[in-house]
């Protein structure tokens, strides 16, 4: 039951922040994202909602102010639970009924009712601890104030402000301190140089580093990655690091910069062009949660040769197959049976053919979600070794708790009898990684140093790299129409099944092209609907695409039409 003094001060609170009219609030792939001058109340809401999972777990939970690679007057507002990972899916009715109560009677009705279904004490004598943070969009410090007040509407909650960090960095302080371990951002610099400087120390010495430039270039989006690179190069040797897009100059966050622009565009961002060619470059998104690498292939038009998320996403899986296969070779004096690791592979519809090609020809069990963090993590959570990588960029590596200790200690036995071994050099290796990389959620400077390290262990240029397989063309779209959530998808978004017909039109077009595959899906961060088309040539994907893009302003006019 809810004391009157909670009764009153929730109700007290939340009319300060009166919903805009009008408008409907969805958590949709990555929290709640809108023009963030109208999303006061949403951000008041989420508070209070973290402070209500703070309070259910019994750890501290995290509340991240950005919108990502939206533009940059949009804002949002996303919650990690407290293994740093996105919000119980299980909750999200519950956040979007809160964002969407008319008044605050409703809201404190709505609030009491789900704490008694989910047993969540409100008599005043609990504790509750929110962790905060926000990228850097300028209104991006009244929201977190206001995310405070809603923390501070729970009796018993407190709210940490941790101030401007990237959202992964926040997914990685939630996760340690519920650990226990050490939380601070500076552990977190600490913690990646280290284990970045181990799997450097293990590259062997037959490598032909020849042909690995020591220096990447990259674009900080104009956003909070760049500046925290900055402050993690300090504490790197042996990688050159140029940051450029780092917002200091000027420049617009996500405007012609950024690991979407990037990717969706396939040109190189503002300040790279012709100079740059030949060199390797990355490009973070603006709260550098997702990465992708790329070289300057045309002084003219700054075409480049993309390596998106399912390039890095296969670099990585070459990476582990190899530690995996060095860890279980059977010498002669083996004395150790082998560690089987159930290694998964973790791919969404946006993935390109020719890598799903490639990793199947690999031996690796590929599987699909829908697009979204919170899908791709679940899944790659149920392997002792997961690695998920949407094509623009966000993924990571997870670890199983189960499979890491096996793996500690297979090392300390290795250690004993089998010290300096290449078998204790791959357990090594690969405990090194589970530290470098982010198992909170994707990472783009935990990622990046991967890549880096991964790189120069193979001895690989960036141009041997993209050699791996070479990518069907693609082409994606955004589609403006009135009520994006008319499309609803089924089968991880590979097919419509409203509007009622549109899936049958759609696979007409596509039977027209060698290697065609098309699908459409409404966005869950920006106000539109995305095609994406694949096929044999470029001139093909882009007529595919375009071509389902009518179709669709076809079918959702008919469709608003007769709403
Ligand atoms: C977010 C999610 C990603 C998703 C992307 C686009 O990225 O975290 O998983 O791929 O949105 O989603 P949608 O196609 O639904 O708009 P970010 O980097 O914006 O947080």
């Amino acid at each position: 039951m809810a004391s009157e003094k909670q009764r009153s001060l929730l109700l007290e609170s939340t009319s300060r922040f009166p919903i805009p009219p009008g408008v409907r609030f969805s958590y949709g792939t990555a929290g709640f994202r809108s023009d963030g001058l109208i999303l006061g109340s949403t951000v008041f809401r989420a508070g209070v909602l973290a402070a209500l999972r703070s309070i259910k777990t019994g750890h501290a939970i995290g509340l991240m102010i950005t919108a990502s690679h939206n533009p940059i007057f949009d804002n949002g507002v996303k919650i990690a639970d407290p293994d740093g990972g996105m919000l119980t899916q299980k909750w999200e009715p519950f956040a979007d009924a809160l964002a969407n109560a008319p008044d605050p009677q409703h809201l404190l009705d709505l609030v009491v009712q789900f704490a008694e279904e989910e047993n969540i004490p409100l008599c005043g004598t609990q504790s509750a601890e929110v962790l905060l943070g926000r990228d850097t969009r300028p209104t991006g410090e009244s929201l977190l104030e206001t995310a405070k007040q809603g923390i501070n509407a729970i009796i018993g909650a407190v709210a940490v402000d941790m101030g401007i960090l990237t959202t992964p960095q926040l997914h990685w302080i939630v996760r340690s301190r519920n650990k226990g371990t050490k939380a601070s951002e500076f552990d977190y610099y600490a913690q990646l140089s280290k284990s970045f400087r181990c799997l450097i120390d293990l590259i062997p010495e037959n490598i032909v580093k020849s042909e690995v430039d020591p220096k990447v270039l990259v674009d900080g989006a104009n956003g909070v990655g760049g500046e925290k690179l900055e402050e993690l190069k300090k504490m790197l040797k042996g990688l050159d690091i140029e940051v450029r897009n780092s917002g200091k100059k000027g420049g617009v966050l996500n405007d012609g910069v950024g690991a979407d622009y990037v990717q969706k565009e396939k040109v190189a961002p503002s300040s790279f062009g012709s100079i740059d060619m030949g060199l390797r470059c990355a490009s973070l998104d603006g709260d550098a949660d997702r990465l992708v690498y790329f070289h300057v292939l045309s002084a003219s038009d700054n075409s480049i040769d993309l390596i998106d998320g399912d390039k890095i996403l296969s670099l990585f899986a070459v990476f582990i197959k190899e530690q995996l296969s060095i860890l279980n070779r059977n010498e002669n004096d083996d004395v150790f049976n082998s560690l089987p690791a159930r290694l998964g592979i973790v791919q969404t519809a946006y993935a390109n053919g020719a890598s799903t090609d490639y990793l199947k020809q690999m031996g690796l069990e590929v599987v699909f979600t829908p697009t979204g963090v919170k899908y791709l993590h679940k899944k790659a959570a149920e392997y002792d070794i997961g690695i998920y990588f949407e094509a623009n960029g966000h993924g990571t590596i997870i670890f199983s708790e189960e499979f890491l200790s096996l793996l500690h200690a297979r090392s300390d036995e290795l250690s004993v009898s089998m010290a300096g071994s290449e078998r204790h050099k791959a357990a090594v290796r690969l405990l090194a990684v589970s530290q470098l990389i982010n198992q909170a959620v994707g990472d783009a400077l935990s990622g990046l140093l991967l890549v880096e390290a991964v790189l120069s262990y193979m001895g690989w240029s960036i141009v041997r790299w993209s050699q791996l397989y070479a990518d069907l063309p693609s082409r994606q779209l955004k589609v403006k129409v009135a009520d994006r959530n008319a499309v609803v998808t089924a089968n991880a978004e590979t097919e419509v099944v409203q509007p009622v017909g549109l899936q049958k039109l759609i696979d007409t077009e596509t039977a027209k092209y060698p290697r065609g595959r098309c699908f459409i899906r409404p966005s869950g961060t920006e106000d539109i609907v995305r095609v994406y088309a694949e096929a044999s040539t470029q001139e093909a994907a882009d007529r595919l695409a375009n071509s389902v893009m009518q179709l669709v302003y076809q079918f959702l006019d008919f469709t608003n039409s007769h709403v």
